[in-house]
């Protein structure tokens, strides 16, 4: 299948650049009406060197180690990506790129004014030749009761440089039919030169239409690291298994990054909205076997090590009297 960079696309728009202030207006139309159009559009850089170089190791920074107890890390939920939850967390550059002026006008022109950020993640992609996260429109509203297609917009950043393994969409795909999984043959029927491969280099930003048909590329031959904002309605309901999962949850945010926030950034961070919230939450699915036992060692650890603590208090004051 011949993929085609989306870099091509935005080429001419910087080529075009002349008068600050009028190339941002020109561009701000140019790139919505891709958006519209192809259901994908790449921004332009929106990171200083510094700023993406703070979220990358920020990133790193909980890629060391699964997460478990009082360390803070990945989770894993399948063989091939170490899923970094609620990124807003770690460094202001993350908050930055979420209300970042240029995403909220394209998004404000395509999903209106009352979409929130309404999950921001990211994950590092294990090498595989194994296509695990195949083509797929993304599920997110409840399809039984929504007739609606519904619109959400995802903001992905590339951290590491992508040549392989990047993100695929077909272009054009978008709004055509409630979101779900997509069989490899049903692509093959797509013209060729609808197919987006999108390679690129740290600090990479792109948006697109959930609902067109997109996947991560096969195969990936190296480690990649990206993140992933999800912008649509809140008051839209939700897929059951999105409920049960509290995938969705009102954003976790660290009060150190707040402080340059308008009206509109706080709205669209949530700010004071519980539609979403379930108190008390508790996921109702069963304890792993493997995360029993490793409890039960830990906790006959930090016995022993108490044990140990009092005989040696004991033979202290033994010795010394
Ligand atoms: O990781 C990728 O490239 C694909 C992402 C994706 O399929 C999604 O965010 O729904």
């Amino acid at each position: 299948m011949v993929m085609r960079n989306i870099n091509e696309f935005t080429k001419n728009l910087a080529a075009g650049r002349d008068d600050a202030a009028t190339w941002r207006a020109a561009e701000i139309d140019v790139l919505a009406a891709e958006l519209d159009s192809s259901g994908i559009v790449v921004l332009p850089n929106l990171l200083g060197a510094e700023q993406l170089r703070q979220m990358q190791l920020a990133f790193e920074s909980r890629l060391r180690r699964i997460r478990w107890n009082n360390f803070d890390g990945y989770l894993k939920t399948e063989c091939h990506r170490h899923m970094v939850e609620d990124v807003l967390l770690l460094d202001q550059g993350f908050v930055d790129l979420a209300v970042h002026p240029l995403v909220k006008q394209i998004v404000t022109r395509y999903l209106g004014t009352d979409y929130e950020l309404t999950e921001a993640k990211g994950w590092k992609s294990l090498p595989t030749r194994r296509d695990f996260h195949g083509w797929h429109g993304d599920a997110w509203y409840d399809q039984t009761t929504e007739k609606k297609i519904h619109r959400e917009i995802k903001l992905a950043l590339y951290l590491t440089d992508v040549s392989t393994g990047a993100f695929n969409f077909i272009k054009g795909s978008h709004g055509k039919q409630h979101p779900r999984l997509v069989k490899n043959q049903e692509v093959e029927n797509f013209d060729r030169s609808r197919l987006v491969e999108l390679t690129g280099a740290a600090g990479t930003a792109f948006l697109f239409d959930t609902s067109g048909i997109h996947r991560q590329g096969v195969p990936m031959l190296e480690p990649r690291q990206a993140i992933f904002y999800n912008y649509h309605d809140p008051r839209v309901r939700l897929q059951q298994e999105d409920v049960s999962y509290y995938r969705y949850h009102p954003l976790l945010l660290n009060a150190a990054f707040l402080g340059r926030l308008s009206r509109e950034d706080q709205r669209i961070l949530g700010f004071g909205n519980k539609t979403n919230l379930q108190s008390c939450f508790e996921r109702q699915t069963q304890t792993p076997l493997a995360f029993k036992a490793s409890s039960a060692v830990f906790d006959a650890q930090l016995r022993v090590r108490e044990l140990l603590d009092r005989i040696a208090a004991r033979l202290r004051r033994t010795f010394h009297s």
